[in-house]
């Protein structure tokens, strides 16, 4: 395999999502870090590669892949045994589901260039704290409703999935915004669980500091 190239940034969940990915797969990658705090997602050399101007992006196999749920995906074709995506079709949807209600749901509304737009039509400096800790709560106790109808040490099932990829990343989130997580028990115990496995500490935003 030639090598692997994964575009981040340290403290953005959707890079981390692939950074466990890529651990629980296994495969060696080199990072390059892209500071978004300096704007670096936006200059020519890294538009050229992401013309999206996000993170992360990850160069493998000779190609350029974008989006962090479809960079999983692929890896999860590429190697099926490693159940990041199960077999059967219908546990497939229900993890997609999880998956998405993270990452289509709380992530998009959540992102920096949103939340700095909303800093320039509000007057309360406490207005982006605010937003974080709105919208990442609902989300994960609406969440937390769905995880508690199923059984498993994990999201789904007794082994990580890509649910878990998107639900541990939040988390960090959750917590650096200063969420109250006491009614969230199913994803506390999930991501606690997740925290003892090397490729998720591995990939811990304090690791992958530049
Ligand atoms: N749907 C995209 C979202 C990527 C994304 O929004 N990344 C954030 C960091 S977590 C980013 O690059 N933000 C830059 C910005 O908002 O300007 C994915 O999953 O890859």
């Amino acid at each position: 395999m030639k090598e692997v190239v994964l575009y981040d940034y340290w403290r953005s969940s959707a890079s981390y999502r692939v950074r466990i990915a890529l651990n629980l797969l296994g495969i060696d990658y080199t990072t390059v870090p892209v500071n978004l705090l300096e704007g670096a997602h936006r200059r020519p050399d890294y538009l050229a590669l992401n013309p999206q101007g996000l993170v992360p992006t990850l160069v493998i196999d000779g190609k350029t892949l974008t989006q962090s749920l479809s960079i999983i995906e692929y890896l999860a074709e590429l190697r099926p045994e490693c159940g990041l995506l199960p077999s059967d079709i219908l546990d497939r949807q229900h993890v997609r589901a999880l998956a998405y209600a993270i990452a289509m749901d709380i992530h998009p509304i959540c992102n920096t260039h949103v939340v700095a737009h909303l800093m320039t039509i509000v007057d309360e400096t406490d207005a982006r704290e605010e937003w974080m800790k709105h919208f990442i709560s609902d989300g994960l106790h609406r969440l937390e409703a769905v995880l508690d109808k199923l059984d498993g040490q994990f999201s789904f099932g007794d082994a990580p999935t890509m649910a878990d990829l998107c639900l541990v990343p939040q988390v960090y989130n959750a917590r650096r915004w200063g969420v109250d997580m006491s009614g969230l028990k199913r994803i506390v115990d999930i991501d606690s669980r997740c925290a003892q496995l090397p490729a998720f500490q591995a990939a811990h935003p304090d690791r992958a500091k530049p």
